[in-house]
Protein backbone atom coordinates (compact mmCIF):
# COMPACT_ATOMS: atom_id res chain seq x y z
CA UNK A 1 0.00 0.00 0.00
CA UNK A 2 1.78 2.97 -1.03
CA UNK A 3 2.73 6.01 1.16
CA UNK A 4 0.26 4.47 4.19
CA UNK A 5 -0.51 6.61 6.74
CA UNK A 6 2.10 8.19 8.03
CA UNK A 7 4.57 5.85 5.71
CA UNK A 8 4.68 8.85 2.97
CA UNK A 9 8.04 8.78 0.99
CA UNK A 10 8.75 6.88 -2.27
CA UNK A 11 8.34 3.15 -3.35
CA UNK A 12 9.58 1.36 -6.16
CA UNK A 13 8.45 -0.49 -8.71
CA UNK A 14 10.19 -2.20 -11.87
CA UNK A 15 12.14 0.94 -11.50
CA UNK A 16 9.81 3.58 -11.65
CA UNK A 17 8.97 5.37 -9.20
CA UNK A 18 5.63 6.66 -7.37
CA UNK A 19 6.38 9.53 -5.35
CA UNK A 20 4.02 10.58 -2.82
CA UNK A 21 2.73 14.07 -4.13
CA UNK A 22 1.24 15.37 -1.05
CA UNK A 23 3.64 14.17 1.30
CA UNK A 24 3.85 17.76 3.93
CA UNK A 25 0.91 18.72 2.84
CA UNK A 26 -0.75 21.68 4.50
CA UNK A 27 -3.69 20.99 6.98
CA UNK A 28 -6.41 22.84 5.50
CA UNK A 29 -7.57 23.92 8.93
CA UNK A 30 -5.03 26.20 8.90
CA UNK A 31 -6.79 28.34 6.77
CA UNK A 32 -10.09 28.59 8.44
CA UNK A 33 -11.06 31.55 9.77
CA UNK A 34 -15.14 31.09 11.47
CA UNK A 35 -16.83 29.50 8.29
CA UNK A 36 -14.46 31.12 5.80
CA UNK A 37 -11.36 29.42 4.66
CA UNK A 38 -7.95 31.30 3.05
CA UNK A 39 -8.73 34.44 3.95
CA UNK A 40 -5.10 33.95 5.25
CA UNK A 41 -3.10 35.53 2.32
CA UNK A 42 -2.72 32.02 0.80
CA UNK A 43 -2.07 31.84 -3.07
CA UNK A 44 -4.07 29.10 -4.93
CA UNK A 45 -3.60 28.17 -7.99
CA UNK A 46 -5.87 25.54 -9.95
CA UNK A 47 -4.73 23.72 -12.99
CA UNK A 48 -7.38 22.78 -15.64
CA UNK A 49 -10.66 25.05 -15.70
CA UNK A 50 -12.66 21.86 -16.85
CA UNK A 51 -15.18 20.38 -15.06
CA UNK A 52 -12.88 19.72 -11.79
CA UNK A 53 -11.12 23.37 -12.27
CA UNK A 54 -14.33 24.93 -12.19
CA UNK A 55 -15.82 23.11 -9.31
CA UNK A 56 -13.26 23.62 -7.26
CA UNK A 57 -12.57 27.36 -8.14
CA UNK A 58 -16.50 27.58 -7.41
CA UNK A 59 -15.52 25.85 -3.70
CA UNK A 60 -13.00 28.02 -2.96
CA UNK A 61 -14.50 30.91 -3.81
CA UNK A 62 -17.36 29.70 -1.39
CA UNK A 63 -15.05 29.23 0.97
CA UNK A 64 -13.15 33.01 0.61
CA UNK A 65 -10.19 32.27 -1.39
CA UNK A 66 -9.15 34.26 -4.62
CA UNK A 67 -7.89 31.35 -6.45
CA UNK A 68 -6.10 31.68 -9.94
CA UNK A 69 -7.07 29.37 -12.91
CA UNK A 70 -4.73 28.46 -15.13
CA UNK A 71 -5.01 26.25 -18.39
CA UNK A 72 -2.61 25.35 -21.02
CA UNK A 73 -5.22 25.38 -23.35
CA UNK A 74 -5.22 29.03 -25.54
CA UNK A 75 -8.38 28.03 -27.39
CA UNK A 76 -10.06 28.09 -24.30
CA UNK A 77 -12.13 31.32 -24.23
CA UNK A 78 -11.61 33.87 -20.89
CA UNK A 79 -15.40 35.05 -20.96
CA UNK A 80 -16.77 31.14 -21.43
CA UNK A 81 -14.93 30.89 -18.26
CA UNK A 82 -15.89 33.67 -16.40
CA UNK A 83 -19.54 32.71 -17.22
CA UNK A 84 -19.23 29.65 -15.24
CA UNK A 85 -18.46 31.32 -12.21
CA UNK A 86 -20.14 33.63 -9.44
CA UNK A 87 -19.83 37.14 -11.16
CA UNK A 88 -19.03 39.49 -8.48
CA UNK A 89 -16.15 36.95 -7.34
CA UNK A 90 -12.36 37.59 -6.82
CA UNK A 91 -10.58 35.06 -9.47
CA UNK A 92 -7.56 35.99 -12.14
CA UNK A 93 -7.24 33.36 -15.44
CA UNK A 94 -4.78 32.32 -17.39
CA UNK A 95 -4.58 30.65 -20.94
CA UNK A 96 -1.78 29.13 -22.27
CA UNK A 97 1.79 30.08 -20.29
CA UNK A 98 1.68 30.92 -16.58
CA UNK A 99 3.75 33.66 -15.67
CA UNK A 100 7.14 33.68 -13.53
CA UNK A 101 5.50 35.84 -10.40
CA UNK A 102 2.22 33.41 -10.50
CA UNK A 103 4.71 30.37 -10.21
CA UNK A 104 7.04 31.69 -7.92
CA UNK A 105 4.14 33.28 -5.47
CA UNK A 106 1.96 30.15 -5.51
CA UNK A 107 1.63 27.97 -1.56
CA UNK A 108 -1.27 25.48 -3.03
CA UNK A 109 -2.07 24.22 -6.69
CA UNK A 110 -5.18 22.39 -7.45
CA UNK A 111 -4.76 19.76 -9.86
CA UNK A 112 -7.67 18.49 -12.25
CA UNK A 113 -7.56 14.69 -12.69
CA UNK A 114 -6.13 14.97 -16.23
CA UNK A 115 -3.12 17.12 -14.94
CA UNK A 116 -0.24 14.53 -14.04
CA UNK A 117 1.05 15.54 -11.01
CA UNK A 118 4.68 14.83 -12.80
CA UNK A 119 4.38 17.37 -15.39
CA UNK A 120 7.05 19.81 -15.73
CA UNK A 121 4.62 22.97 -14.59
CA UNK A 122 3.59 21.02 -11.27
CA UNK A 123 7.44 19.59 -11.06
CA UNK A 124 8.39 23.34 -10.36
CA UNK A 125 5.55 24.69 -8.65
CA UNK A 126 6.60 21.63 -5.88
CA UNK A 127 10.62 23.09 -6.08
CA UNK A 128 9.02 26.33 -5.55
CA UNK A 129 7.35 25.23 -2.36
CA UNK A 130 3.83 25.23 -3.25
CA UNK A 131 1.23 22.66 -1.74
CA UNK A 132 -0.17 19.85 -4.46
CA UNK A 133 -3.71 19.08 -3.74
CA UNK A 134 -5.84 17.01 -5.91
CA UNK A 135 -9.55 18.05 -6.84
CA UNK A 136 -11.14 14.94 -5.19
CA UNK A 137 -8.88 15.82 -1.61
CA UNK A 138 -10.01 19.57 -2.05
CA UNK A 139 -13.44 18.44 -2.19
CA UNK A 140 -12.94 15.67 0.67
CA UNK A 141 -11.80 18.47 3.25
CA UNK A 142 -15.17 20.19 3.06
CA UNK A 143 -17.93 17.51 2.29
CA UNK A 144 -19.83 16.30 5.04
CA UNK A 145 -21.45 12.87 6.00
CA UNK A 146 -20.96 9.02 5.11
CA UNK A 147 -18.97 8.46 1.69
CA UNK A 148 -19.02 5.29 -0.71
CA UNK A 149 -15.92 5.61 -2.93
CA UNK A 150 -16.09 3.58 -6.35
CA UNK A 151 -12.90 2.94 -8.27
CA UNK A 152 -11.87 -0.35 -10.72
CA UNK A 153 -11.06 -0.19 -14.47
CA UNK A 154 -14.12 -0.59 -15.47
CA UNK A 155 -17.63 -0.84 -14.74
CA UNK A 156 -17.00 2.43 -12.35
CA UNK A 157 -19.91 4.94 -13.63
CA UNK A 158 -22.43 1.98 -13.46
CA UNK A 159 -21.71 1.27 -10.32
CA UNK A 160 -21.94 4.45 -8.70
CA UNK A 161 -24.84 5.32 -10.76
CA UNK A 162 -26.63 2.50 -9.45
CA UNK A 163 -25.27 2.43 -5.86
CA UNK A 164 -26.72 6.23 -6.29
CA UNK A 165 -30.03 5.09 -6.32
CA UNK A 166 -29.90 2.42 -3.46
CA UNK A 167 -28.79 5.09 -1.57
CA UNK A 168 -31.82 7.75 -2.56
CA UNK A 169 -34.53 4.72 -2.03
CA UNK A 170 -33.61 4.82 1.99
CA UNK A 171 -31.50 8.00 2.23
CA UNK A 172 -33.18 11.56 2.00
CA UNK A 173 -29.58 13.45 1.08
CA UNK A 174 -27.62 11.71 -1.71
CA UNK A 175 -25.12 12.96 -3.61
CA UNK A 176 -23.35 11.17 -7.18
CA UNK A 177 -20.04 12.69 -7.24
CA UNK A 178 -16.83 12.21 -8.90
CA UNK A 179 -15.46 10.86 -12.34
CA UNK A 180 -19.03 10.16 -13.31
CA UNK A 181 -19.13 13.80 -14.66
CA UNK A 182 -20.14 16.23 -11.27
CA UNK A 183 -17.35 17.69 -9.58
CA UNK A 184 -16.90 16.55 -6.06
CA UNK A 185 -16.09 20.06 -4.97
CA UNK A 186 -19.03 21.33 -7.15
CA UNK A 187 -21.28 19.62 -4.44
CA UNK A 188 -19.47 19.27 -0.98
CA UNK A 189 -20.59 22.94 0.15
CA UNK A 190 -24.00 21.40 0.01
CA UNK A 191 -23.66 18.45 2.09
CA UNK A 192 -24.47 17.83 5.81
CA UNK A 193 -23.57 15.51 8.43
CA UNK A 194 -26.61 13.02 7.39
CA UNK A 195 -25.89 13.42 3.79
CA UNK A 196 -24.73 9.73 2.44
CA UNK A 197 -22.34 10.30 -1.03
CA UNK A 198 -21.02 8.22 -3.46
CA UNK A 199 -17.93 9.01 -5.87
CA UNK A 200 -16.65 7.60 -8.81
CA UNK A 201 -13.03 7.79 -8.47
CA UNK A 202 -10.58 7.43 -11.31
CA UNK A 203 -6.99 6.26 -10.64
CA UNK A 204 -6.11 10.18 -11.36
CA UNK A 205 -7.91 10.95 -8.80
CA UNK A 206 -6.34 8.84 -6.22
CA UNK A 207 -2.77 9.97 -6.96
CA UNK A 208 -3.73 12.84 -5.51
CA UNK A 209 -5.54 12.51 -2.71
CA UNK A 210 -4.17 11.76 0.84
CA UNK A 211 -6.46 12.32 3.92
CA UNK A 212 -9.56 10.89 1.83
CA UNK A 213 -11.34 8.78 3.69
CA UNK A 214 -14.45 7.07 2.50
CA UNK A 215 -16.25 4.92 5.35
CA UNK A 216 -17.27 2.10 2.53
CA UNK A 217 -14.47 1.79 -0.70
CA UNK A 218 -14.51 -0.81 -3.74
CA UNK A 219 -12.16 -1.62 -5.91
CA UNK A 220 -14.36 -3.57 -9.41
CA UNK A 221 -11.30 -5.19 -11.05
CA UNK A 222 -8.17 -3.94 -12.37
CA UNK A 223 -6.91 -4.51 -16.04
CA UNK A 224 -4.73 -2.75 -17.65
CA UNK A 225 -5.49 0.69 -18.70
CA UNK A 226 -4.33 4.00 -18.60
CA UNK A 227 -0.47 2.70 -18.96
CA UNK A 228 0.76 6.32 -21.06
CA UNK A 229 -0.23 7.96 -17.15
CA UNK A 230 0.47 5.53 -14.76
CA UNK A 231 3.19 3.60 -16.55
CA UNK A 232 3.38 0.34 -15.58
CA UNK A 233 0.67 -1.92 -14.61
CA UNK A 234 2.01 -2.43 -10.62
CA UNK A 235 1.99 1.53 -10.40
CA UNK A 236 -1.55 1.67 -11.88
CA UNK A 237 -2.92 -1.28 -9.32
CA UNK A 238 -0.70 0.32 -5.63
CA UNK A 239 -2.72 3.52 -7.27
CA UNK A 240 -5.89 2.17 -7.42
CA UNK A 241 -5.28 0.97 -4.18
CA UNK A 242 -4.93 3.93 -2.50
CA UNK A 243 -8.63 4.38 -2.25
CA UNK A 244 -8.38 2.08 1.06
CA UNK A 245 -5.18 3.80 2.51
CA UNK A 246 -6.78 5.59 4.89
CA UNK A 247 -9.67 3.03 6.44
CA UNK A 248 -10.17 2.12 9.51
CA UNK A 249 -11.51 -1.34 10.95
CA UNK A 250 -14.81 -0.35 11.38
CA UNK A 251 -14.90 0.27 7.60
CA UNK A 252 -15.59 -1.78 4.44
CA UNK A 253 -13.66 -2.57 1.68
CA UNK A 254 -15.94 -4.39 -1.34
CA UNK A 255 -13.30 -5.82 -3.40
CA UNK A 256 -14.33 -8.25 -6.60
CA UNK A 257 -13.17 -11.96 -5.45
CA UNK A 258 -12.97 -13.60 -9.16
CA UNK A 259 -9.87 -11.08 -9.59
CA UNK A 260 -6.60 -12.19 -8.07
CA UNK A 261 -5.18 -9.21 -7.52
CA UNK A 262 -8.25 -7.36 -5.61
CA UNK A 263 -8.52 -10.42 -4.05
CA UNK A 264 -5.04 -10.56 -2.68
CA UNK A 265 -5.65 -7.06 -1.64
CA UNK A 266 -8.08 -7.90 0.61
CA UNK A 267 -5.74 -9.55 3.01
CA UNK A 268 -3.92 -6.84 3.10
CA UNK A 269 -6.60 -3.83 4.37
CA UNK A 270 -7.45 -3.14 7.12
CA UNK A 271 -11.25 -2.20 6.86
CA UNK A 272 -13.21 -5.08 7.13
CA UNK A 273 -13.17 -6.94 3.61
CA UNK A 274 -16.68 -7.82 1.86
CA UNK A 275 -16.30 -9.26 -1.63
CA UNK A 276 -18.67 -10.44 -4.26
CA UNK A 277 -17.81 -12.84 -6.77
CA UNK A 278 -19.82 -14.43 -9.94
CA UNK A 279 -17.74 -17.78 -10.00
CA UNK A 280 -17.66 -18.62 -6.17
CA UNK A 281 -19.68 -19.54 -3.32
CA UNK A 282 -18.56 -17.00 -0.52
CA UNK A 283 -18.88 -17.74 3.12
CA UNK A 284 -19.63 -14.05 3.36
CA UNK A 285 -20.78 -11.73 0.55
CA UNK A 286 -22.95 -11.23 -2.65
CA UNK A 287 -22.25 -14.10 -4.93
CA UNK A 288 -24.16 -15.94 -8.22
CA UNK A 289 -25.52 -18.99 -7.77
CA UNK A 290 -26.91 -19.98 -10.68
CA UNK A 291 -28.98 -17.46 -11.67
CA UNK A 292 -29.47 -16.39 -8.36
CA UNK A 293 -27.92 -13.14 -6.69
CA UNK A 294 -27.38 -14.12 -3.05
CA UNK A 295 -25.98 -12.29 0.00
CA UNK A 296 -24.20 -14.30 2.85
CA UNK A 297 -23.92 -12.40 6.02
CA UNK A 298 -21.56 -14.76 7.13
CA UNK A 299 -24.26 -16.32 9.01
CA UNK A 300 -27.64 -16.82 6.60
CA UNK A 301 -28.25 -16.53 2.82
CA UNK A 302 -30.59 -13.73 1.39
CA UNK A 303 -31.75 -14.47 -2.10
CA UNK A 304 -31.73 -10.82 -3.41
CA UNK A 305 -33.10 -11.33 -7.23
CA UNK A 306 -32.57 -13.56 -10.08
CA UNK A 307 -29.96 -11.78 -13.07
CA UNK A 308 -33.64 -12.37 -15.68
CA UNK A 309 -34.40 -9.56 -13.36
CA UNK A 310 -31.87 -7.23 -14.26
CA UNK A 311 -31.71 -4.97 -17.20
CA UNK A 312 -28.45 -4.83 -17.54
CA UNK A 313 -26.26 -6.81 -20.43
CA UNK A 314 -23.40 -8.88 -20.24
CA UNK A 315 -22.23 -10.49 -17.07
CA UNK A 316 -19.99 -7.93 -16.02
CA UNK A 317 -23.12 -6.16 -15.21
CA UNK A 318 -23.41 -8.65 -13.06
CA UNK A 319 -20.87 -8.26 -11.23
CA UNK A 320 -21.52 -4.51 -11.14
CA UNK A 321 -24.91 -5.26 -9.93
CA UNK A 322 -23.08 -7.13 -7.10
CA UNK A 323 -20.92 -4.86 -6.23
CA UNK A 324 -23.48 -2.43 -5.90
CA UNK A 325 -25.87 -3.83 -3.28
CA UNK A 326 -22.59 -5.46 -1.47
CA UNK A 327 -21.81 -1.68 -1.21
CA UNK A 328 -25.56 -0.95 -0.57
CA UNK A 329 -25.41 -2.85 2.74
CA UNK A 330 -22.44 -1.39 4.01
CA UNK A 331 -23.99 1.81 3.59
CA UNK A 332 -26.93 0.49 5.91
CA UNK A 333 -29.65 0.36 3.22
CA UNK A 334 -31.69 -2.47 4.00
CA UNK A 335 -32.59 -5.58 1.66
CA UNK A 336 -35.64 -4.84 0.14
CA UNK A 337 -34.81 -1.46 -1.08
CA UNK A 338 -32.06 -2.63 -2.58
CA UNK A 339 -33.60 -5.68 -4.41
CA UNK A 340 -36.04 -3.12 -6.03
CA UNK A 341 -33.36 -0.75 -6.82
CA UNK A 342 -31.30 -3.34 -8.68
CA UNK A 343 -34.27 -4.68 -10.43
CA UNK A 344 -35.36 -1.16 -11.62
CA UNK A 345 -32.15 -0.15 -12.94
CA UNK A 346 -31.34 0.87 -16.48
CA UNK A 347 -28.32 0.99 -18.40
CA UNK A 348 -26.55 4.38 -17.86
CA UNK A 349 -25.97 6.59 -21.07
CA UNK A 350 -22.49 5.66 -23.21
CA UNK A 351 -22.67 2.28 -21.98
CA UNK A 352 -24.01 -0.89 -24.31
CA UNK A 353 -26.85 1.90 -24.68
CA UNK A 354 -29.56 0.90 -26.82
CA UNK A 355 -29.87 3.65 -29.42
CA UNK A 356 -32.29 2.86 -31.96
CA UNK A 357 -33.55 0.40 -34.83
CA UNK A 358 -33.16 1.33 -38.56
CA UNK A 359 -34.00 -0.92 -41.19
CA UNK A 360 -33.73 -4.35 -38.61
CA UNK A 361 -29.86 -2.79 -37.53
CA UNK A 362 -30.15 -2.39 -33.55
CA UNK A 363 -27.25 0.50 -32.94
CA UNK A 364 -25.69 0.37 -29.65
CA UNK A 365 -24.07 3.26 -27.94
CA UNK A 366 -20.41 2.16 -25.80
CA UNK A 367 -18.33 4.77 -25.93
CA UNK A 368 -17.53 4.30 -22.55
CA UNK A 369 -15.54 1.72 -23.83
CA UNK A 370 -12.36 3.61 -23.49
CA UNK A 371 -10.07 0.32 -22.62
CA UNK A 372 -10.08 -3.16 -24.21
CA UNK A 373 -11.36 -4.38 -21.40
CA UNK A 374 -14.73 -2.51 -21.56
CA UNK A 375 -15.14 -3.20 -25.37
CA UNK A 376 -14.46 -7.16 -24.55
CA UNK A 377 -17.47 -6.94 -22.12
CA UNK A 378 -19.37 -5.00 -24.79
CA UNK A 379 -18.53 -7.12 -27.78
CA UNK A 380 -19.29 -10.29 -25.27
CA UNK A 381 -22.49 -8.65 -24.60
CA UNK A 382 -23.69 -9.17 -28.35
CA UNK A 383 -26.18 -11.65 -29.21
CA UNK A 384 -26.32 -10.51 -32.92
CA UNK A 385 -23.57 -10.41 -35.68
CA UNK A 386 -22.11 -7.32 -35.07
CA UNK A 387 -20.53 -4.43 -36.70
CA UNK A 388 -18.31 -2.34 -34.13
CA UNK A 389 -16.65 1.49 -34.39
CA UNK A 390 -13.63 1.36 -32.42
CA UNK A 391 -10.25 3.31 -32.49
CA UNK A 392 -9.32 6.15 -30.86
CA UNK A 393 -6.75 8.21 -28.68
CA UNK A 394 -3.19 5.91 -28.12
CA UNK A 395 -2.87 4.63 -24.47
CA UNK A 396 0.18 2.38 -25.36
CA UNK A 397 -1.52 -0.49 -24.66
CA UNK A 398 -1.74 -4.12 -26.97
CA UNK A 399 -6.03 -4.96 -28.46
CA UNK A 400 -4.79 -8.38 -28.70
CA UNK A 401 -7.30 -9.48 -26.30
CA UNK A 402 -10.11 -7.37 -27.91
CA UNK A 403 -9.72 -8.80 -31.30
CA UNK A 404 -9.95 -12.46 -29.94
CA UNK A 405 -13.10 -11.69 -28.74
CA UNK A 406 -14.41 -10.60 -32.62
CA UNK A 407 -14.54 -14.65 -33.41
CA UNK A 408 -17.56 -15.67 -34.38
CA UNK A 409 -19.50 -12.72 -33.19
CA UNK A 410 -18.32 -9.48 -35.10
CA UNK A 411 -18.28 -9.57 -38.76
CA UNK A 412 -16.82 -5.83 -39.65
CA UNK A 413 -14.37 -3.12 -37.63
CA UNK A 414 -14.90 0.40 -38.86
CA UNK A 415 -11.73 2.09 -37.23
CA UNK A 416 -11.22 5.74 -36.44
CA UNK A 417 -8.51 7.69 -34.87
CA UNK A 418 -4.97 7.36 -33.42
CA UNK A 419 -5.19 3.76 -33.24
CA UNK A 420 -6.99 2.82 -36.13
CA UNK A 421 -3.69 1.61 -38.03
CA UNK A 422 -2.34 -0.48 -34.82
CA UNK A 423 -5.68 -2.00 -34.38
CA UNK A 424 -6.22 -2.94 -38.07
CA UNK A 425 -2.62 -4.75 -37.89
CA UNK A 426 -3.51 -6.58 -34.57
CA UNK A 427 -6.44 -7.99 -35.79
CA UNK A 428 -5.17 -8.89 -39.19
CA UNK A 429 -2.67 -10.79 -37.61
CA UNK A 430 -5.48 -12.70 -36.04
CA UNK A 431 -7.02 -13.50 -39.53
CA UNK A 432 -9.92 -10.70 -39.36
CA UNK A 433 -9.79 -8.92 -42.69
CA UNK A 434 -13.13 -7.57 -42.69
CA UNK A 435 -12.24 -3.74 -41.86
CA UNK A 436 -12.97 -0.43 -42.96
CA UNK A 437 -11.24 3.41 -41.63
CA UNK A 438 -13.27 6.07 -41.31
CA UNK A 439 -12.47 9.89 -41.21
CA UNK A 440 -15.18 10.88 -39.24
CA UNK A 441 -17.69 9.37 -36.66
CA UNK A 442 -20.62 9.72 -38.97
CA UNK A 443 -18.72 8.15 -42.07
CA UNK A 444 -17.65 5.48 -39.66
CA UNK A 445 -22.10 5.58 -38.88
CA UNK A 446 -22.04 5.37 -42.54
CA UNK A 447 -20.31 2.62 -43.63
CA UNK A 448 -22.21 0.73 -40.69
CA UNK A 449 -25.35 1.29 -42.54
CA UNK A 450 -24.19 0.27 -45.69
CA UNK A 451 -22.80 -3.06 -44.79
CA UNK A 452 -25.27 -4.23 -41.93
CA UNK A 453 -27.64 -6.48 -42.85
CA UNK A 454 -31.43 -6.64 -40.89
CA UNK A 455 -30.80 -8.75 -37.89
CA UNK A 456 -27.30 -7.32 -37.15
CA UNK A 457 -25.97 -5.17 -34.46
CA UNK A 458 -23.81 -1.89 -34.91
CA UNK A 459 -21.72 -1.01 -31.71
CA UNK A 460 -19.63 1.46 -30.50
CA UNK A 461 -17.10 0.75 -28.51
CA UNK A 462 -13.84 2.07 -29.00
CA UNK A 463 -11.32 0.35 -26.60
CA UNK A 464 -9.62 3.73 -26.83
CA UNK A 465 -10.32 7.18 -25.24
CA UNK A 466 -11.91 9.67 -27.78
CA UNK A 467 -9.30 12.55 -27.06
CA UNK A 468 -7.55 13.49 -30.03
CA UNK A 469 -10.71 13.71 -31.95
CA UNK A 470 -13.64 14.84 -29.20
CA UNK A 471 -13.81 16.40 -26.25
CA UNK A 472 -14.42 13.37 -23.97
CA UNK A 473 -16.74 10.15 -24.30
CA UNK A 474 -19.40 12.03 -23.84
CA UNK A 475 -19.54 14.22 -27.12
CA UNK A 476 -18.26 11.12 -28.58
CA UNK A 477 -21.45 9.19 -28.07
CA UNK A 478 -23.84 11.61 -28.17
CA UNK A 479 -22.37 12.65 -32.09
CA UNK A 480 -22.69 8.84 -32.68
CA UNK A 481 -26.12 8.40 -31.83
CA UNK A 482 -26.89 11.73 -33.82
CA UNK A 483 -25.46 10.48 -36.73
CA UNK A 484 -28.00 6.96 -36.24
CA UNK A 485 -30.70 8.83 -35.70
CA UNK A 486 -30.43 11.08 -39.21
CA UNK A 487 -29.71 7.62 -41.10
N1 LIG B 1 -5.21 20.66 -18.94
C1 LIG B 1 -4.09 21.45 -18.83
N2 LIG B 1 -2.87 20.84 -18.77
C2 LIG B 1 -2.74 19.47 -18.82
C3 LIG B 1 -3.89 18.67 -18.92
C4 LIG B 1 -5.11 19.30 -18.98
O1 LIG B 1 -4.19 22.67 -18.79
O2 LIG B 1 -1.63 18.97 -18.77
C5 LIG B 1 -6.52 21.31 -19.01
C6 LIG B 1 -7.22 21.06 -20.32
O3 LIG B 1 -6.85 22.01 -21.30
C7 LIG B 1 -8.68 21.15 -19.94
C8 LIG B 1 -8.70 20.82 -18.47
O4 LIG B 1 -7.36 20.73 -18.03
O5 LIG B 1 -9.22 22.45 -20.14
C9 LIG B 1 -9.39 19.49 -18.30
O6 LIG B 1 -9.14 18.93 -17.03
P1 LIG B 1 -9.36 17.37 -16.84
O7 LIG B 1 -8.71 16.63 -17.97
O8 LIG B 1 -8.98 16.99 -15.48
O9 LIG B 1 -10.93 17.20 -17.09
P2 LIG B 1 -12.19 17.70 -16.27
O10 LIG B 1 -13.08 18.39 -17.24
O11 LIG B 1 -11.83 18.42 -15.04
O12 LIG B 1 -12.86 16.28 -15.95
C10 LIG B 1 -12.30 15.49 -14.92
C11 LIG B 1 -12.23 14.04 -15.39
N3 LIG B 1 -11.38 13.94 -16.58
C12 LIG B 1 -10.25 13.25 -16.56
O13 LIG B 1 -9.88 12.62 -15.61
C13 LIG B 1 -9.44 13.24 -17.83
C14 LIG B 1 -13.63 13.55 -15.72
O14 LIG B 1 -13.53 12.17 -16.00
C15 LIG B 1 -14.52 13.73 -14.51
O15 LIG B 1 -15.84 13.39 -14.88
C16 LIG B 1 -14.48 15.17 -14.02
O16 LIG B 1 -13.12 15.57 -13.77
C17 LIG B 1 -15.24 15.35 -12.70
O17 LIG B 1 -14.63 14.66 -11.65
C18 LIG B 1 -13.65 11.81 -17.39
C19 LIG B 1 -12.61 10.77 -17.78
O18 LIG B 1 -12.38 10.58 -18.96
C20 LIG B 1 -15.01 11.21 -17.61
N4 LIG B 1 -11.97 10.08 -16.82
C21 LIG B 1 -11.02 9.04 -17.11
C22 LIG B 1 -11.72 7.69 -17.27
O19 LIG B 1 -12.86 7.55 -16.79
O20 LIG B 1 -11.08 6.78 -17.85
C23 LIG B 1 -10.06 8.93 -15.93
Amino acid sequence: LVGAPGGGGILHHHGRSLPDWNSGLIDIREFRIGDKIMTVDKRILIIGAGVSGIGAARLLLDAGACPVIYDGNTSLKEEALRDKLPESSDFRIFLGELPEKEKKETEVVVLSPGVPAELPLVEELRENGAEIWGEVELAYHFAKGRLAAITGTNGKTTTTALVGEILRSFYQEVFVVGNIGNAYTGEALKMSESSVTVAEISSFQLETIRSFHPQVSAILNITPDHLDRHHTMECYMRTKELIARNQEAQDTCVLNYDDEETRRFGELVKASVLYFSRKHILDRGVYLNGARIIYNDGREQTEICDISELHLLGSHNHENVMAAIAIGIAMGVPLPQIRRTVTEFRAVEHRIEFVAEKNGVVYYNDSKGTNTDASIKAVEAMTRPTLVIGGGYDKHVEFDDWVKTFDGRVKQLVLLGATAGQIADTARRYGFEHIAFAESMEEAVEICAEKAEPGDAVLLSPACASWGMFQNYEERGRIFKDCVKRL
